[in-house]
């Protein structure tokens, strides 16, 4: 394995300005191996707990491409839905993954990331249209309970 040269560490040292404040230290240290191109994703955790979304307010720029993460520390499972937001290269939606009772997923054009109990979840997208979208939770009333969140994509 070929030692890291000085012009690879002076990129990633470069790059970790851009890294938002949200990433973990894993993430850097991932930054410090791999060498990243300027197509590199944004790593995006949203947890859901006691029937609340943290961070509530997102920010996300359209072409970027987000590596989403669902952290559920809750006892019932909970989902992330965005209505009418355009993605592409959507991976790991959970569109088939609501647990019985727990009511339909939302529709197909709705970008949806579901995590069962006490789990997470991960999907790779990039958002596409520009816009103010509400987040909010499709199990049946945690919407009503406060399940919402905002989301601005510049
Ligand atoms: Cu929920």
């Amino acid at each position: 394995m070929p030692a890291i040269r000085n012009n690879d560490i002076r990129f990633a040292a470069g790059r970790r300005s851009r890294l938002c404040v949200l990433c973990a230290p894993g993430v850097l240290a991932a930054a410090l191996l791999v060498s990243c191109g300027a197509a590199q994703p944004r790593a995006v955790t949203v947890t859901t707990q006691a029937f609340r979304f943290q961070p509530s307010a997102l920010e996300w720029q359209a072409g970027q491409t987000i590596r989403f993460t669902l952290r559920n520390p809750d006892g019932v499972e909970h989902d992330f839905v965005v209505d009418a937001l355009r993605v592409t290269a959507a991976s790991g939606d959970g569109h088939a993954q609501h647990g019985p009772g727990a009511g339909p997923a939302p529709s197909p054009g709705s970008l949806h990331v579901h995590a069962a109990a006490f789990s997470e979840a991960s999907a790779t997208f990039t958002p596409q249209s520009k816009g103010t979208y509400t987040v909010y939770c499709s199990i049946p009333s945690h919407k009503e309970l406060g399940m919402v969140a905002s989301l601005v994509v510049k």
